[in-house]
């Protein structure tokens, strides 16, 4: 929206200066209005869609991606596609206005094979960000650029670090326990919790201590209902361990112990994305959320515009994968981090 109005403003600005009206209507002519958007000075279109655009995570995304766009000289055009029927539509819609490419975090994987002909359909290249898509056959599309996080080494450094915390606050295997809030039904999530636990277990963490739950929906309201869930399976276990997909999971499952009066003293959880964990360490005490993975948003928002860019105008092929790496921070140390990652 906020575009449409720059673009409308940029106009306004046009006819009154007389200054680049040639290049913004064109930015505007979009849909169907053919010769009009011939103008050689016409600024390439880039679409980003993500799945869940109320997260910190992809709200910051969407930042990097419109510096990328404010410093390379293209319109981003942000749509939030929360379900396959807004997806699908968008798509036609990014093409109706002229639009060369979009990036991608998609709201289902398994919408893979239908976003990607609908994009060949439409002209349009596709890359894929976060969430990687799923062929017909269950298994990664190949075929199908890719930036994501390397989920497992991340998850491997959330069961390294909740078993250091286990040890520095002198809990012992046979009191504590860990609650693995899952979401296996996306790989990016599996690949993270099995790295916990992975983890965990290497450190000597026994495995029938490893309680997962299904989350049903990756947001803060389905990782709180699973704990909730966990908590009264085990109600004799008096410490909690905590991961999960990301810092939402690790904040609802927190929640949830609260809820029932197990506090900062017996719970510590490890979130991943870093961006949505501010809330947390912002907070005047300590909760049971004691650190989080910061992940590389700048890599995954400016970098993947910046590629899909240098795609369409220049024809350089991004890589087919890219794996980006994270970065632990906790109430003590994510103000420092943040500041030289460019993110606070
Ligand atoms: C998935 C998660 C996001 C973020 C991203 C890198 O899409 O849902 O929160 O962790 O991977």
């Amino acid at each position: 929206m906020r575009h449409v109005w720059t673009m409308l403003l940029g106009m306004t600005f046009a006819v009154l200066t007389g200054v680049g009206c040639e290049r913004e209507a064109g930015s505007t002519g979009g849909a169907g209005s053919g010769a009009t958007t011939q103008s050689s000075g016409d600024r390439v279109k880039i679409g980003f869609l993500v799945k869940q655009p109320e997260e910190p995570w992809f709200q910051t995304e969407w930042k990097f991606a419109e510096q990328a766009s404010n410093e390379k000289g293209f319109d981003l055009i942000k749509i939030g596609a929360t379900d396959g029927e807004k997806t699908l539509s968008a798509i036609d819609n990014l093409a109706a206005q002229g639009a060369k490419g979009f990036v991608i975090c998609t709201p289902d994987v398994r919408l893979g094979p239908a976003i990607k002909a609908k994009a060949d359909a439409n002209n349009l290249k596709v890359l894929s960000v976060d969430d990687r898509f799923l062929g017909a056959d269950g298994k990664p599309m190949e075929n199908v650029h890719y930036v994501g996080i390397s989920a497992r080494k991340i998850g491997e450094m959330v069961g390294k670090n909740l078993a250091e915390q286990m040890k520095a606050r002198g809990w012992t295997n046979a009191d504590t326990g860990l609650c693995v809030v899952t979401f296996d039904e996306l790989e990016t999530a599996r690949d993270r919790t099995e790295g916990a636990m992975e983890a965990l277990a290497a450190a000597g963490f026994p495995k029938a201590k490893m309680f997962r739950t299904p989350q049903k929906t990756s947001d803060v309201q389905g990782a709180f209902d699973a704990a909730n869930i966990l908590l009264t399976q085990h109600p004799g276990v008096k410490n909690w361990l905590v991961c999960g997909l990301n810092d939402n999971t690790v904040m609802g499952a927190i929640r949830a112990m609260e809820g029932r009066n197990i506090g900062p003293d017996r719970t510590c959880g490890i979130g991943i994305n870093g961006t949505d964990a501010l809330v947390e360490f912002k907070k005047d005490k300590p909760t049971g959320f004691h650190a989080s993975v910061l992940l590389t948003a700048r890599r995954h928002g400016y970098e993947t515009a910046d590629m899909m860019h240098k795609w369409v105008t220049q024809g350089v092929e991004p890589p087919k994968t890219t794996f980006t790496e994270g970065i632990l921070i906790t109430r003590d140390t994510y103000e420092k981090i943040m500041r030289e990652q460019g993110m606070l």
